[in-house]
């Protein structure tokens, strides 16, 4: 399966296509289209959001609610359309790069002191196509009783340590959360601070955790670096825009334990659903570059929104002199909806690799395959 993401952030439309993606695959609109809801949600969005009525048409690779096999085109229409690929817009130049985003390097690197045209590619806009393609392949999942959802764990230095037990669990508890958050009282101090950025002109970034549970073991390999489960979510998910860290499992923590603490002891019992199994989960399940069958759990960092309302010191690219960075809408801090492109971003890695293993022609294929896996797996010895 491959995905191809194209559109700027005011162009006409944010578009994506998926390539060999399944046939067979019910695939209901209404669930693209409230993933789509889903990250546009989240106390700290900006003014875009209030324009923006972001819906999905499906104009290519499903017939009838059925995937075809063919390759699926998704676009999503921006209301906020101001550049046109015929027609002047008129836009005056862009020329002070903000400090921390593609401006200046863009500029750089394609000669260009109109940082308009870094921006409007660069900008999380984007993440709308991909949140599309990642509803595609959680519908695909579902079919494999793969449960993903994603909670905030910090806003700033506002953080919750709470553990959810699973992830029916994550999304009973943050449902009706402003900000994703699984402790009421935390998610009060949490909003309290983005309010606190919003008055002082400033912005928040964050930390959201995602899990995936059900994904069958053996998915990616350690044959290869680059065939490795982890090696792709976490690639995938540092590709979303103001991610600076990825942790798998223990992440970091694990380097700061005795290894007789930190390793996942193996069980095994002829009653439990998988006959393996594990009492803890350190390693976010995936070992040797495979899940192993426990709940995936990934923790993203994203920085604080580089676009402040307050702006810091900057070059003109006009001149060299000093200026204040260009000041554009913008988000106070969107951690939520960060969570819901990462929720999108580790699907669509599991489902990469999971066509790998299982096949990619039709989802009945699959499911054969997937089925006669798992019971030679459980009939080793
Ligand atoms: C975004 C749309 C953008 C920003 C934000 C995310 O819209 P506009 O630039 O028109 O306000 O609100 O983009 C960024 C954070 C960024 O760094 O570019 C969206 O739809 O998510």
């Amino acid at each position: 399966m491959r995905i191809l993401t194209a559109g700027e952030s005011h162009g006409e439309y944010e578009s994506v296509i998926i390539e060999g993606f399944p046939k067979g695959v019910k695939i209901n609109l209404g669930l693209i289209n409230s993933e789509l809801k889903r990250r546009m949600s989240g106390f700290g969005r900006g003014k875009r959001m209030a324009i923006e009525n972001d819906t999905a048409s499906i104009v290519s690779g499903i017939r009838a609610g059925e995937s075809l096999g063919s390759p699926i085109t998704i676009l999503v229409k921006n209301k906020d359309a101001k550049i046109f690929s015929q027609k002047n817009d008129k836009l005056s130049k862009l020329t002070v790069p903000r400090p921390s985003h593609a401006d200046l390097t863009g500029a750089l690197k394609y000669g260009d002191i109109d940082v308009r045209n870094m921006l409007e590619r660069s900008s999380a806009r984007e993440t709308v196509a991909r949140v599309c393609a990642g509803s595609i392949c959680k519908q695909f999942l579902k079919t494999f009783d793969v449960a993903i959802a994603s909670f905030t764990v910090g806003v700033g230095s506002v953080c919750d340590n709470t553990k959810p037990k699973n992830v029916s669990d994550i999304i009973r508890m943050t449902k009706k959360s402003l900000i994703n958050c699984l402790d009421k009282k935390r998610e009060k101090i949490m909003v309290e601070e983005i309010k606190t950025a919003e008055k002082n002109k400033d912005t928040l970034g964050g930390i959201s955790e995602i899990w995936l549970e059900n994904v069958p073991f053996g998915i990616g390999s350690f044959m290869h670096y680059d065939r490795r489960l982890d090696a792709k979510l976490a690639g995938y998910l540092m590709g979303i825009p103001a991610v600076k860290g990825v942790e798998i499992g223990l992440g970091f923590d694990y380097a700061r334990q005795f290894g007789s603490k930190a390793h996942d002891s193996i069980y095994y019992s002829k009653s439990a659903e998988r006959g393996f199994y594990r009492k803890t989960n350190n390693s976010g399940g995936i070992e040797g570059g495979m899940s192993n069958g426990e709940v995936i759990v990934a923790r993203i960092a994203m920085k604080p929104i580089a676009t402040l309302p307050r702006p810091l010191e900057s070059v003109d690219l006009k001149n060299n002199k000093p200026h204040s960075a260009i000041v554009e809408r913008s988000d106070t801090c969107a951690i939520v909806a960060c969570g819901v492109i990462a929720e999108s971003m580790a699907a669509i890695a599991v489902v990469e690799s999971f066509l790998e293993k299982f096949g990619c022609d039709s989802l009945e294929e699959i499911t054969d395959n997937y089925k006669s896996y798992l019971l030679r797996a459980r009939n080793l010895s």
